[in-house]
């Protein structure tokens, strides 16, 4: 199991950087909005003797011998999560989301067939088909943006999938502050022939505690990654019903499509936070990510600031700088230093350069675990405002002091050494 002082004294310089890392970790706070902190139970499984192991196939049916715990672990990972998301049939081998969507790509569509999906500039991911990835290189595609408000148009989706004659639309974002409505994406698929795909990678936690409505009854099929809401080790998981994944062959698209052998350690660990996330206090959990996410979003609009589509009803919120003359990356630079962890982003029809944005991306996850509470989250909007609207060093300062008091308030790990 892992032992800081071990690898210290084996590797100094690697502890060193894992020391900064838990140095770092406690000092700011984490609001990148697809970060989130797992448990010392998730962290002592990824630490563990699985690691060591070769696992390729599937429970029951292995390439390698000596997989009797291994097949322990995948069940018990497989059985948690359909229990969690009432699903007939998952996979926990994918070892990333993008890698969970390009397998179902794979496992669905022909070379010459079209993905239609959210376009990054409008909060999508760079696997729902985008230029410079796989998706975007192999498949033929089309994109789907957001209205004037911000808001999904479902009715611009219906009219683009006419067109684009997709064989699958995909929905989920990385960058959507508002609810996804999984039903009316089944209806435009059904009624241009397509399949479903439901990315919810970044809203997995919200589902699973019943905060979000969940795709399982209306999608072909969804994927996840395991690292966000949902609270687990970095990784992607697959869900569908037991019939299309046979008549599709997920599984084969996943091993030996995609990817060798499962990382095993990773898999214990899933099954962990699924675990976790079956118990009460997951919903919780949820509920009060989703509440902090709301009084940041308050804070910021009552301070002047503007939060694109005026709030948020999940997780995460974006912040549209452009009033305030700030870049997205100036604004990240910025907050780094008074000891607020976020990243840049495009706000939808932003004409900033892609490099530096004219926004920033600002999440409840990781502060929620941290134990933070609604009313905290009006320090961390005045702290905000005093970087990206006062910007004096002064203000700068005080913003930094503020950020202090919060995480010394709230510890999070025990400094390792
Ligand atoms: N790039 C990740 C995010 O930050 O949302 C998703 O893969």
């Amino acid at each position: 199991m892992y032992s800081f002082s071990k690898l210290a004294a084996a590797d100094p310089e690697i502890a060193q950087a894992i020391k900064g890392e838990v140095d770092r970790e406690n000092s700011h706070l984490e609001m990148i909005a697809s970060e989130n902190f797992v448990s010392e139970a998730v962290m002592s499984a990824l630490g563990s003797q699985f690691t060591n192991k070769y696992a390729e196939g599937y429970p029951g049916d292995r390439y390698y011998g000596g997989c009797q715990y291994a097949d322990i672990v995948e069940n018990l990972a497989r059985d948690r999560a359909k229990a969690l998301f009432g699903c007939e049939y998952v996979n926990v081998q994918p070892h990333a989301g993008s890698q969970a969507n390009t397998a179902v790509q794979f496992a669905l569509l022909k070379p010459q067939d079209t993905i239609l999906g959210m376009s990054l500039d409008a909060g999508g991911h760079l696997s729902h088909g985008c230029k410079a990835n796989i998706s975007g290189k192999y498949f033929g595609v089309a994109a789907y943006g957001v209205d004037e408000n911000g808001y999904i148009d479902y009715d611009d989706i219906l009219r683009i999938a006419k067109e684009a004659r997709p064989k699958l639309i995909i929905c989920g974002a990385s960058a959507y502050p508002r609810k996804i409505d999984f039903q009316k994406f089944r209806e435009i698929a059904d009624e241009v022939g397509a399949f479903l795909l439901a990315d919810i990678a970044h809203i997995s936690g919200l589902v699973a505690a019943g905060e979000h409505m969940s795709p399982i009854p209306y999608a072909h099929v969804t994927t996840s990654t395991t690292h966000k809401t949902l609270r687990g080790p970095r990784g992607g998981m697959i869900m569908s019903s037991t019939a299309f994944a046979e008549e599709h062959r997920i599984d084969k698209a996943i091993f030996p499509g995609l990817q060798g052998g499962p990382l095993m350690h990773v898999i214990a660990a899933k099954a962990v936070c699924y675990g976790e996330a079956l118990k009460p206090e997951f919903k919780t959990y949820a509920k009060t990510v989703i509440e902090n996410a709301q009084a940041l979003s308050k804070g910021l609009i009552d301070r002047g600031i503007k939060v694109f589509t005026g709030g948020t009803d999940n997780h995460l919120l974006l912040v549209d700088l452009r009033p305030l003359g700030i870049s997205g990356k100036e604004a990240e630079d910025e907050l780094d230093a008074a000891g607020v962890t976020c990243n840049k982003n495009a706000i939808p029809n932003d004409t900033s350069s892609r490099s530096v944005t004219g926004g920033i991306r600002l999440g409840t996850a990781a502060l929620t675990t941290r134990g933070l509470i609604p009313s905290d989250m009006e320090t961390i909007a005045e702290a905000i405002k005093l970087v990206v609207s006062d910007r004096t060093d002064a203000a700068k300062a005080h913003a930094k002091d503020m950020i202090t008091e919060l995480t010394e308030r709230y510890p999070l790990y025990e400094n390792v050494e």
